[in-house]
């Protein structure tokens, strides 16, 4: 029901406008839900790691935000060829070092990303004939694993060494043309005799449902584990947009990997889009990892959409002012995260019904936005939810759709009609259109409460 309120004078618009800017990130940060991805995950026996570059480590909210929800980091450049061994034979650890020393301060693993990979390569590497390269490869393996003995969770030993497409075959690469096949399987070798505690990994991409590339891989890793060749997980990136969504099988890809005897991780997770689409897609990912035993964790490509590698598809779980999105809400409650659960005081029982809300401003103009806010069910299903959101004064909201309001001065009580029946982890969102009025502040969340 849309509220009349008194329209601010001219004068006023300017700074009202300016204030609200500066707000608009503490008012979105609000969220019902006060556990954290790496907390809810740890309770599931994974770890929930985020990519980390070290020149934004100086960035208060940056690592606070670390802190706070991350158990896990991957270095996202620090430690590739061109960033460790720029120069044959001279070794630089200074910003990968950073990442590390600041994860064993916070007690967080740390997943080593990655010592053989075509892209990021110096040139003096692709210069190298085969006898020589073979050398330079297996030196970059120990020296780099040497420095980093004992730190490092798990490696990305090979990176993305299959070509895209329906051929199966290697990529090509100075690797695997000069050294042929046999590269991947040597630099495994090498890397479980420098370090014999560090998970041994292979990485790529587009190989998170069942297909051509996926299969290759899966050929590659049946072999290793059957000649005795040193694999213990697979890493699958999991880079997701609406050309390359999240597949049907997803989950049925990492058991049959799993079924082979390795560990599976998510390692460079990213879905582009926003509100409760990308929402849902993120609980799918956690839903399927969750579902495989031997799925131990899950690494999100970065903490923020301000920083992201692919920022304008803000694939992210935190928005670009730190705000936690709808993904956020949707991860942590898949997790079995606060507000989803019985919240630790209960008898072991069922979970209660709960549920957590996130907010995304979808759309803004010169005098008005709309606004979404996504409504996620906790670990039960839930047959009806309520929200409360407080306006800034001045504003008024001129349409809501999918929820029904009842209004007390600047204070909404939402409920929802037709969209309350959740199942446990599921998530509807409700819209609203506001005219400003001279405020572009958004709307601070109360909570959630289900039924
Ligand atoms: O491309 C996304 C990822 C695919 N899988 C392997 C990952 O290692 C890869 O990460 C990205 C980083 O997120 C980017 O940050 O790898 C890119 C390079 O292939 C990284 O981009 C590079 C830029 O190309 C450089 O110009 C820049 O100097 O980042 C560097 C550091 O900011």
């Amino acid at each position: 029901m849309p509220r009349s309120l008194p329209r601010r004078a001219a004068g006023a618009f300017a700074s009202a406008l300016l204030a609200a800017t500066t707000l608009t990130a503490l008012a979105h940060s609000a969220t019902a839900a006060d556990g954290t991805l790496g907390s809810a995950a740890a309770a599931k026996g994974r770890y929930f790691g985020t990519a980390v570059a070290a020149n934004h480590l100086g960035e208060s909210a940056y690592s606070g935000t670390l802190d706070r929800e991350f158990n896990a980091v991957t270095p996202e450049n620090e430690m590739k060829w061109d960033a460790t061994e720029s120069t044959r034979n001279t070794f630089t650890f200074g910003a990968a070092d950073q990442i590390v020393s600041h994860a064993q301060g916070k007690g967080m693993k740390v997943r080593g990303h990655t010592l053989v990979w075509h892209s990021q390569l110096p040139s003096w590497v692709s210069g190298l004939g085969a006898g020589d390269l073979r050398t330079a490869m297996n030196n970059h393996i120990t020296q780099v694993m040497q420095h980093y003995k004992g730190k490092i969770y798990a490696w990305d030993v090979v990176n993305e060494a299959f070509q895209d497409g329906s051929s199966g075959a290697r990529r090509s690469s100075p690797f695997q043309d000069k050294l042929g096949n046999g590269f991947i399987e040597e630099a495994f070798r090498t890397a479980r005799s420098v370090d014999p505690d560090a998970k041994l990994c292979y990485n790529d991409y587009n190989t998170d449902g069942v297909n051509a590339k996926s299969n290759a891989v899966y050929d590659m890793v049946k072999d290793f584990k059957a000649r005795g060749v040193p694999i213990d997980c697979v890493g699958f990136q999991s880079h997701f947009n609406s050309a390359s969504p999240v597949p049907s099988d997803y989950q049925a890809n990492l058991q049959r990997f799993a079924d082979l005897g390795v560990d599976v991780q998510i390692t460079e997770l990213d879905i582009e889009g926003s509100g409760t689409a990308q929402a849902n897609n993120y609980a799918n990912v956690v839903k399927a990892c969750l579902a495989v035993t031997r799925c131990t964790g899950l690494t999100v490509w970065g903490i923020t959409d301000k920083y992201s590698w692919r920022s304008s598809g803000t694939p992210l779980l935190f928005d670009s002012n730190y705000a936690q999105k709808p993904a956020y809400a949707a991860v942590l409650t898949t997790l079995g995260g606060t507000g989803g659960g019985d919240g630790g005081g209960g008898n072991g029982g069922d979970p209660a019904a709960a549920c957590t809300i996130a907010y995304a401003r979808t759309s803004d103009w010169n005098d008005g936005y709309n606004g979404e806010v996504t409504v996620t069910a906790g670990a039960a299903p839930i047959t009806g939810w309520t929200v409360t959101l407080t306006f800034p004064s001045g504003q008024k909201v001129s349409a809501l759709w999918n929820g029904s309001p009842t209004w007390n001065g600047d204070v909404a009580t939402v409920r929802s009609t037709y969209n309350g029946n959740l199942a446990a982890g599921a998530s509807t969102s409700f819209g609203f259109t506001v005219m400003k009025n001279g405020s572009s502040t958004a709307p601070t969340l109360g909570t959630c409460t289900a039924s």
